[in-house]
């Protein structure tokens, strides 16, 4: 396995008309969670993830483990939970530009891991363990869970890939900041937006934010900025390297694990790391180019013409 990675993934409602939700009809059913679109986005690059997680027994925590097997995710460590529901998640379409979303996941079957999720041999196994800040804002047993996954990894050395993904409705930003640093201390790599940096750090500077997330102890910064593309800071090096232009976004959320997908398929297959960030930078720009949050993750041929194209266009 060249990734584990851990999480809830929850049933995706979109109304079939954009505007305000309360007049919508009738929905398109879809999946969304953070982890599982980074995992599906490694699958279809060609590599091997693993997702541990829990769903309800209910229809639609069985159509969204069909789904993510079908896509060629290992689903060998997600529990069917007869005791609580699949989490549900709405994306309301107000106005271009102007996305929402609401949850409806408190009490759900992810919401209910602990670290009796946790399975040494199936983490021991995989190169890089993938977590994210939604895990510790779901419950107390999911917070345990997810420490606990980080030792496993750290324990066998598996690298520990952070990415923080803030979702403020889930919990106070204290909770979110003191829990988001005591990670980001853990993480050998960790990739934040900029206004995550901001929101821990409270400076929007990348050079600060980069030098303070390396004190903090992580080995490489990997710091995103949108649509102008991403900086990296190791303890020798710091770069920038621009993103793909898109004409327009359709659908800007899953970019981020999809960016996470790219850069950890490069680190995966060797490259450098401005060429691993390159990659995630495609995946990033391919994401927000279709609806939903994994069906606009590219296959290799995708990324590379899109990279083909840029390198031509600036001869
Ligand atoms: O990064 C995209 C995710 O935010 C989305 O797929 C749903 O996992 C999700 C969440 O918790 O918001």
């Amino acid at each position: 396995m060249d990734v584990v990675t851990l999480g809830e993934t929850m049933a995706l409602f979109t109304p079939n008309q954009s505007g305000l939700m309360r007049y919508a009809v009738s929905y398109s059913r879809k999946i969304g969670g953070a982890e599982s679109n980074m995992a599906i986005g490694l699958a279809r690059l060609g590599h091997r993830a693993g997702w541990i997680s829990r769903v309800g027994d209910d229809e639609l925590g069985k159509a969204m483990l069909h789904v993510i097997r079908g896509e060629g995710v290992n689903v060998d460590k997600v529990t069917i939970d007869p005791d609580s529901p699949t989490g549900l998640y709405f994306k309301e379409f107000r106005k271009a530009g102007d996305i929402r979303v609401q949850y409806y996941r408190k009490g759900s079957a992810a919401s209910r891991m602990s670290k009796a999720d946790v399975d040494e041999d199936y983490i021991k196994q995989a190169s890089y363990l993938h977590i994210s800040g939604i895990t510790p804002a779901l419950s107390a047993s999911c917070k345990e869970m997810l420490m606990e996954a980080v030792n496993t990894a750290k324990k066998n050395d598996v690298t520990v890939v952070f990415d923080p993904n803030l979702r403020r409705s889930l919990w106070s930003e204290e909770e979110a900041r003191n829990t988001l640093l005591d990670i980001a201390s853990e993480a050998d790599i960790i990739l934040p937006g900029i206004a995550e940096g901001e929101f821990l750090f409270n400076t929007k500077d990348p050079d600060e934010l980069g030098r303070l997330f390396l004190k903090q102890g992580a080995k490489e910064v990997v710091l995103k900025a949108g649509d102008q593309g991403t900086y990296y800071y190791n303890h020798g090096l710091s770069q920038f390297v621009p993103a793909f232009k898109v004409d327009t976004v359709v659908d800007p959320v899953g970019a981020g694990d999809g960016f996470a997908a790219g850069y950890l398929s490069g680190l995966i297959d060797g490259l450098s790391a401005e060429k691993a960030i390159e990659r995630g930078n495609a995946v990033g720009a391919l994401v927000t180019q279709a609806e939903g949050d994994v069906e606009g993750l590219p296959e290799m041929e995708d990324v590379q013409q899109l990279v083909n194209d840029e390198n031509n266009s600036e001869d």
